[in-house]
């Protein structure tokens, strides 16, 4: 229903920025700068009848309203903040003294859009999931019309808050930069090995002792309170992910005995390791931890990691050398790794999410359950591990193609943009099962300072992937249309990046 709404304000927005003309650079890229027969429009819809007709919107008496049939009204507190916000951005920057008052206008003006919620059971006071409807259609009288819906249902962005705290106001400003590129999923990265910022009521001293610091370098339940609601307001869920057993040196420092002692011959070296596997404490310890989560986190998934587990401890530690040999192992450290990780699952079962798992727990064997969601980020064999997940009947989301924490010279926001998530070999059930994909911003060298340009717009390269038809491929046609997209975003306040030589039609109002 948000997006239903985001779109139709967002084509008006549009028709308010007729303003954006073709600008006549000369460009050494091997793009020739053509404007678009679309505008500025990104995600491009999936269907778009372009009219000739333009319109103008009378910023002093121009209003947003519930049509009266619309089966959602004025109690929907979600859909009256939303006309508030994109109001705001349709008009906000015209009331500034300085600009050029249109003259009035004579019939082509349009005085109000009418949003008409057509589903039965609205969303305003629900959370967003996976089924939701996020299909709409635009209707002018005799002019520009769009049908639009998306072609995968989970299109998200992966921030990493433990390699460096990122303060509310960022994430709060990335989700308004997602849902104006229609991005419905914040994978939230939120713990790893060098800090653990989620404060946690049952083990506070989690974060006492494994945050930066244990007061203003943590995301106190307020603050993640306040983060759910405002990307709910935006068709956003939000996924905590809680990685274990790797990738948990920060969970150590405020969790005796969590994490398994490493040996150098026959004594402890003084360093750990993963997550003890083979101890009881363990899991009743996980067990607490993940019924909070499951109460503080509503989305219906969370994410177990399951990445990158480092078995060398494990090899040197000899009570688990003794588990393995009880349990018939071998030195097969994978089996121990699954034997964990089944166990967490069953955990997490009990407390009635689902869950996602990085791929290595697929290709270690583990059962899962059928609604398991498979994320897949290595990089080599890529269509080949999609093919076996999808094969085995999982459903998958694809993050290989979409590191966006790496950077190099030039326009590699054309890499992102010419993947096609479907290039794998397999049948039309094995398709079905790819429900999207999620763009990655590992912070080992991003903090508050460089992640919006950093992620903006080499991101939304991969949103018109996620959400327009599988044949917008004209990568011209989208470097015109991303350029005022971009433009659009830094008038909007997102310092996003410039794609190659330009100026916005803003920087001279
Ligand atoms: N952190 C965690 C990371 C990565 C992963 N998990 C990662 C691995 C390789 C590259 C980039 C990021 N930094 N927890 C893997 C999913 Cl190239």
């Amino acid at each position: 229903m948000s997006a239903t709404l985001r779109l139709a304000l967002l084509l008006l927005a549009v028709a308010v920025c007729q303003g954006y003309q073709s600008n006549d650079i000369d460009e050494e890229d091997e793009l020739v700068y053509e404007p678009s027969k679309y505008g500025s429009l990104w995600p491009l819809p999936q269907k778009v009848r372009v009219s000739e007709v333009s319109f103008k919107l009378p910023s002093a008496s121009f209003k947003i309203v519930d049509a009266k049939e619309s089966s959602a009204g004025p109690s929907c507190s979600l859909l009256q903040n939303a006309y508030r916000r994109y109001y705001e951005y349709m008009f906000g920057s015209v009331r500034k003294p300085g600009y050029v008052k249109s003259r009035a206008a004579g019939p082509s003006e349009i005085s109000e859009l009418q949003v008409w919620i057509t589903s039965a059971d609205s969303e305003c006071d629900s959370y967003p999931s996976l089924t939701s409807d996020e299909s709409c259609e635009f209707k002018n009288i005799n002019s520009t019309t769009i049908s639009d819906f998306p072609r995968f249902a989970h299109r998200g962005i992966l921030l990493d808050t433990s390699r460096h705290f990122l303060p509310i106001k960022v994430i709060l400003a990335n989700l308004e930069a997602m849902a104006m590129n229609k991005f419905n999923v914040f994978h939230w990265h939120i713990v790893d090995d060098p800090s653990f910022p989620y404060l946690s009521r049952t083990f506070p001293q989690l974060s006492q002792q494994g945050a930066y610091h244990p007061y203003t370098h943590v995301y106190t339940p307020a603050d993640v309170k306040m983060i759910i609601e405002f990307a709910r307001l935006r068709g956003i869920r939000v996924i905590p992910e809680f990685d274990t057993p790797g990738h948990t040196q920060s969970w150590g420092k405020g969790q005796k005995d969590l994490l398994t002692p490493c040996y150098s011959g026959t004594t402890p070296s003084g360093t750990f390791g993963p997550v003890n596997p083979i101890l009881n404490t363990t899991y009743s310890f996980m067990r607490q931890l993940f019924s909070e989560i499951s109460s503080v986190f509503p989305d219906a998934y969370v994410h177990l990691g399951g990445d990158e587990v480092d078995f060398s401890c494990w090899r040197s530690n000899p009570d688990i050398q003794n588990f393995m040999e009880q349990q018939g192992f071998g030195q097969d450290y994978s089996k121990l790794e699954s034997f964990y990780i089944q166990k967490l699952l069953d955990i997490v079962t009990t407390t009635q999410k689902g869950y996602m798992i990085w791929q290595e727990v697929f290709d270690n064997g583990v059962k899962l359950k059928p609604d398991t969601v498979v994320h897949v980020w290595m990089g080599n064999r890529v269509e080949e591990e999609m093919q076996n997940v999808t094969e085995a009947g999982y459903t998958t989301i694809l993050s290989s193609p979409w590191y966006l924490d790496y950077i190099s010279y030039g326009q590699d926001w054309q890499k992102y943009y010419k993947v096609e998530p479907l290039s794998f070999k397999g049948t039309e059930a094995q398709k079905k099962l790819v429900i999207g994909g999620e763009a990655c911003l590992w912070g080992e060298y991003v903090d508050a300072t460089n992640l919006t340009p950093r992620l903006w717009p080499r991101a939304s390269a991969v949103a018109e992937r996620l959400w327009s038809a599988k044949e917008v491929t004209d990568i011209s046609d989208a470097y015109s249309r991303l350029s005022m997209h971009r433009c659009r975003l830094v008038e909007r306040g997102i310092p996003a990046e410039p794609l190659f030589t330009s100026f916005c039609p803003h920087e001279y109002k």
